[in-house]
């Protein structure tokens, strides 16, 4: 690959150097980059091929990094990585050790400001324009953020802050390239993109003109009451009514892939002295034709050969994503109350087979956790059976409704909380160690995770069944075998658990498909002398509390394992629960350590947290050796 222009750019400051025309070669040779390297790595692709032209007009025009741009999500922002003195580490994109494939304050510092989770650019920016009038510094603050972004409530909680602060040199930059993950959603994406309202102004503005020239004489005044009215008409007719309207200069929409367009515009705009409104209209995976055919595809992307795109390889094996679509459709043929929900996830969710079969009970609502849980709320008073599939990571945003609207009215909402667990290459912003912690503590709440497919068809079907108050469901994105798809569903009884192996002394209860790792485990404490016992902990909440009372005198250790932080989660519940019943018992927990998690391959990560077969069967070993109920004689 020819990369001439882009060999020399390290910093910023090298861009300033070039002519827009070799800057829009620049942009060429950056496509290829980006399609050659995430070709390598995985990652963000398409979004960040909609965006070079943006991110080079941005630091050409803006003298970073003193001023700042805040990205939305930041899976957009690869070109202002490899801009911004990233270039060289760009192979180690999302792998452990190697650069983040979002934006971290620690990484750079071009990287204002850190995120993974949409809607947050506005306030973000705000705060920091607010931050830097109060120290009477003087930079430039641009958010820039996408369509998508646009259907989350904060934008707009944003939006209505900036808006009537008139605060200066802060531009807003709206990505508008009709797609969230999938295709855009919602109101006001129609408005957005209803181009026949700039069509009509257009023709309106041509009309008053054209009136106008009718009456020469007029001159001076009559043109400065055709501007008059065409403020007006552009404010009904246009997309930027409703900016206008809430306190931005509104400019646009304007061709996000014409750099000198771009770069002309960001020089009047810079130094503007109130907040500004850029709307600019992009191609998600722009210049790499399988992507732009396909952008919902190439959003996030395993590694592929950029000749042929990405073809499936090897024998389709069952995730936890493909069984929760096709048993909710069953449940959904079952009932015609059973209801759909995603947050913008339709494919990764794995939702897309009910919404195909199901149209009319599907609701995509955008990146709107909150409101998809206080709509499931409704829903459940009207006594349809709200389905509710939301990652681990994006639910934390719901917390207060997961509380305040369904558990404390006890309202039958079923939670599918996909990506569980240690989740990967996205890092720390997307892990999902939290769920269990955010939900333990709430009362009302059944909590559970399936070890396999078989049992993710039989708890929703439990969930399905239960009408007593709200009921999650936790699974990790990974192979879901044993899946039979033409099994009848079972109702499981609430909290009980399964025996899996039964052994003595040690005792280890595991959550989710740990099941399969705690097997392995004690294959390996076989080896060593040790024999423990492995269940299956599918009920999280309750417990299974008839295996606590009958069964726990029997082990002198207990062990639990899960894909959870260690505080709150399901070893901690179990602690405080055998204190209440009275039962004593030497215990060890082995979860995800009070830290952020990074990026990498799963298995590195695991391991590095503790969390394999051989790690576990250590400790374990260690730890039944031990005698860590040592007496301290109080003097
Ligand atoms: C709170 C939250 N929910 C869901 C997601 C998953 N997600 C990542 S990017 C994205 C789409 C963003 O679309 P847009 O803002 O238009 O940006 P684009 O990718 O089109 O540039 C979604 C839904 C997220 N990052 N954060």
């Amino acid at each position: 690959m020819n990369y001439n222009f882009l060999n020399k750019i390290d910093s910023p400051d090298d861009l300033k150097k070039l002519s827009e025309d070799e800057l829009i070669v620049l942009c060429e040779e950056i496509r290829n980059f980006l399609i050659d390297s995430v070709s390598k790595t995985g990652g963000h692709l398409a979004s960040s091929l909609g965006v070079v032209e943006l991110s080079v007009a941005l630091h050409y025009v803006l003298d970073t990094p003193k001023d700042k741009i805040v990205w939305d999500v930041g899976h957009q922002a690869y070109t202002h990585k490899i801009i911004t003195g990233r270039r060289e580490r760009f192979g180690t994109l999302r792998q452990y050790g190697g650069i983040s494939g979002f934006l971290k304050r620690s990484e750079s510092e071009y990287d204002s400001y850190g995120a993974g989770h949409a809607s947050t650019a506005l306030s973000a920016a705000y705060g920091i324009a607010v931050g830097r009038d109060k120290q009477n510094e003087d930079h430039r603050v641009v958010a820039v953020f996408g369509d998508g972004a646009l259907t989350g409530g904060l934008c707009y909680e944003a939006i209505n802050n900036i808006g009537s602060s008139g605060v200066p040199k802060f531009i807003a930059i709206l990505n508008d390239n009709k797609m969230s993950i999938s295709e855009n959603v919602g109101a006001i994406n129609k408005y957005l993109n209803n181009f026949a309202q700039t069509t009509l102004y257009n023709r309106f503005r041509r009309r008053v003109r054209e009136g106008l020239e009718r009456f020469p004489k007029i001159g001076k005044q009559m043109s400065f009451l055709a501007r008059r009215i065409e403020e007006g008409a552009r404010g009904i007719l246009t997309s930027g009514a409703l900016f206008e309207a809430l306190g931005f200069d509104y400019i646009g929409p304007l061709d996000g892939h014409n750099l000198k367009e771009l770069i002309k515009t960001l020089k009047n705009l810079k130094d503007c002295d109130h907040p500004v409104l850029l709307h600019i209209t992009t191609i998600k995976g722009k210049g790499y034709a399988p992507a732009e055919a396909e952008p919902e595809g190439y959003h996030g992307v395993k590694p592929f050969c950029p000749d042929e795109g990405l073809v499936e390889t090897g024998p389709k094996l069952f995730l936890f994503q493909d069984v929760f679509g096709k048993e909710l459709a069953r449940l959904g043929q079952m009932d015609k109350r059973v209801v759909g929900i995603t947050a913008a996830m339709p494919s990764g969710t794995g939702i897309t087979p009910f919404f195909d079969k199901f149209p009319d009970r599907s609701f995509d609502v955008g990146i709107a956790e909150e409101h998809s849980v206080i709509f499931a709320a409704g829903l459940a008073v009207k006594n349809m059976k709200p389905f509710v599939a939301i990652y681990s990571t994006f639910l934390q945003r719901a917390y207060d409704q997961i509380i305040h609207d369904v558990a404390l009215q006890n309202l039958p909402v079923v939670f599918c909380i996909d990506r569980a667990g240690i989740v990967g290459e996205d890092g720390s912003t997307h892990q999902g160690s939290f769920d269990l912690s955010y939900l333990l503590h709430i009362p009302n709440m059944v909590v559970s995770s399936p070890k396999d497919g078989n049992e993710l068809k039989d708890l929703m079907f439990t969930a399905y069944k239960y009408d007593k108050g709200p009921f999650a469901i936790r699974y990790p994105k990974s192979v879901a075998e044993p899946y039979d798809e033409n099994k009848e569903p079972t109702e499981l009884k609430l909290g009980s658990w399964e025996v899996m192996s039964e052994g003595k002394e040690v005792a280890i209860l595991a959550v989710g498909p740990l099941v399969k790792t705690a097997l392995e485990s004690a294959k390996i404490l076989e080896n060593n002398g040790v024999f423990p016992e492995v269940v299956n902990a599918r009920f999280i909440k309750p417990l299974d509390e008839e295996y606590l009372k009958n069964k726990f005198s029997r082990f002198s250790t207990v062990v639990t394992i899960e894909e959870n932080s260690l505080i709150g989660g399901f070893g901690a519940y179990l602690d405080l629960s055998l204190q209440s019943l009275g039962i004593k018992v030497k215990r060890l927990a082995i979860g995800i350590p009070d830290k952020f998690v990074t990026h990498g391959k799963r298995d590195i990560l695991l391991e590095e947290i503790g969390l394999n077969p051989k790690k576990i069967a250590e400790r374990i070993l260690v730890f039944s050796k031990e005698d860590n109920y040592k007496i301290i004689k109080i003097k």
